[in-house]
């Protein structure tokens, strides 16, 4: 079990590309499992590389229940390979973007191609808080962060807040 610490907004590193992953070995399962004990540790229902300073295109994700037994997802070099044109809208929170909350609009349905911890293609058709859930992973792996899709009054908002924190952060030390 290694924890890692969740970098924050106005961090650079969350808004830079992430590298694919050459090759699924022991390196990259012992990071699939940091960013799972993170991520329930934190609790999240995803988390992506860049989120902890990992700057590789590998995501995971749980979203069971509380009152059901973990099911953990791994996606490595996960791609959108269709899209449905009905579109729904849910509140999204990040754990990048602690205590904010927003409604976003994206595609309700999706099918997404990824190699998973043995090294397979897989191809899945994903709906309703999955299929949400893989596009806020997937845009954090190119540097999108959720509050992209708002108003420019109410990103800005957020912004200004976290990039207040970090000014007094450094000065605290
Ligand atoms: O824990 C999370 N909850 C969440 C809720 C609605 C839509 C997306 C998410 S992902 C988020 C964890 C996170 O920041 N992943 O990058
Ligand atoms: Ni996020």
């Amino acid at each position: 079990m290694a924890k890692r610490p969740i970098l924050l907004l106005p961090d650079p590193r969350l808004r830079a590309v992430a590298d694919p992953v050459e090759k699924v070995d022991d390196g990259i399962k012992a990071l699939a499992q940091d960013m799972l004990d993170t991520m329930y540790d934190a609790p999240g229902i995803g988390l992506a590389g860049p989120q902890i300073g990992e700057m590789k295109r590998i995501i995971v994700m749980d979203l069971s229940r509380e009152d059901e037994p973990n099911d953990p997802i791994v996606m490595i070099n996960p791609e959108i390979t269709g899209m449905s044109d009905d579109i729904v809208s849910t509140e999204e929170g990040c754990l990048s973007i602690p205590e904010v909350y927003y409604d976003v609009e994206r595609p309700a349905e999706i099918s997404v191609r990824y190699t998973d911890l043995d090294g397979n293609t897989v191809e899945r058709d994903a709906t309703d808080r999955l299929a949400v859930c893989i596009q806020h992973e997937i845009d954090h792996l190119d540097g999108v962060l959720y509050i992209d899709y708002l108003s420019r009054l109410k990103r800005d908002r957020v912004l200004k807040k976290f990039q207040k924190a970090d000014r007094l952060n450094k000065k605290a030390g």
